[in-house]
């Protein structure tokens, strides 16, 4: 578009934006706090930006939710006391009531199944909760609720591994419930059976996504997911997410993006690595993902898979920084 019929435009814009904020402000509503400063953002941002006007407009109208930190920390808490939840423990059955009792009222569905290990057989059981949209396509947040099965008899807690993952998710499920997307539909996932029995392989890890990604092959549900976002290890008050080489360029991009925007890029991609994680039987089908995940948990990880896996270790700004850019990505994957 020529720069004057573009000014033009914008002008156009602005102008309709304010005419919606006196409507909203006259008709007394009460969330027209929010609007105004949806609209506001609406505004700065299509002055600063040469992005087409269409698209600044979808991006920015319904801006993405912040998450609350002070109770994604409780709920890391309240998990995490739980003790070790490996695979196959009382424990580990605690924490599915746990999840499902925290998500009354939404569509819960699961995918629970039992995994022939070299540690005999287990129950295995992913969870899901389902937020609609109005977009065809659906975006997967995920995150491990199992933990480390060999460190079982230990005294790891798995705070951090296992904890943070399963917190986030809860809180970001409180911040979709309620209202349709203007979207795709976002389906939350707590992914089990994530860890090794014994020693880490293609065959002794990852079981739960290994069996949905085949289950989502063959239903055709893999074909929608337009991005699946991986939570793990998430709450080290030291944060820093390396960029994954296993993950897409494109998502791994709009991550970065989408922590930029917020002003939390110091956090991320100071370093590349490529994880073994639960998105590989995602990536392996075709499907999308960005792994975030900060493998520097203590001097070179030396808290990671160890005792040392503890609360006092993390902090809630760390949640927030990742509850806020994982929304942050999905609101811009819905504005592609
Ligand atoms: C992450 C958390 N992982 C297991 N628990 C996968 C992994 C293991 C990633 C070792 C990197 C190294
Ligand atoms: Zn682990």
């Amino acid at each position: 578009m020529k720069s004057g019929l573009k000014s033009a435009a914008r002008m156009a814009f602005l102008v309709a934006v304010v005419l919606l904020l006196g409507i909203a402000c006259a008709q007394g509503k009460h969330d027209a706090g929010a609007s105004v400063s949806a609209a506001r953002e609406t505004i700065a941002a299509s002055m600063a930006s040469e992005a087409p006007m269409s698209k600044m407009a979808a991006a920015e109208l319904g801006a993405a939710p912040r998450i609350n930190a002070a109770r994604a920390m409780q709920y890391t808490n309240e998990v995490t006391a739980f003790g070790a939840r490996p695979i196959g423990s009382a424990n580990h059955i605690k924490l599915e009531q746990y999840i499902v009792s925290h998500l009354k009222g939404d569509q819960v569905a699961d995918d629970a199944f039992i995994a022939d290990t070299v540690e005999g057989k287990f129950p295995v059981r992913n969870i899901l909760a389902k937020f609609p949209g109005t977009k065809e396509g659906i975006i997967v947040i995920a995150g491990h609720y199992d933990t480390n099965y060999p460190l079982r008899n230990t005294g790891f807690v798995g705070a951090n591994d296992g904890g943070s993952s399963t917190a986030i998710l809860l809180e970001i499920a409180n911040q979709l419930r309620g209202k349709k997307r203007d979207g795709y539909s976002v389906w939350l996932l707590w992914t089990d059976g994530e860890e090794a029995v014994k020693q880490w392989s293609a065959t002794d890890s990852l079981y739960g996504t290994r069996h949905l990604a085949e289950k989502w092959q063959k239903d055709g549900t893999a074909k929608q997911i337009k991005a699946f976002l991986l939570a793990d290890m998430i709450g080290d008050a030291d944060l820093n997410i390396e960029r994954d080489a296993n993950s897409t360029p494109w998502l791994e991009d709009l991550v970065y993006q989408a922590a930029t925007k917020l002003g939390y890029q110091s956090h991320f991609f100071a370093r590349t690595t490529g994880v073994e994680d639960d998105h590989l039987p995602f990536m392996k089908i075709g499907v999308p993902c960005a792994d975030v995940i900060d493998l520097d948990y203590g001097y070179e990880n030396v808290f990671h898979h160890t005792p040392q896996d503890t609360l006092d270790k993390l902090s809630p700004k760390s949640l927030q920084i990742v509850g806020d850019v994982l929304l942050q990505t999905v609101w811009m994957v819905d504005a592609r």
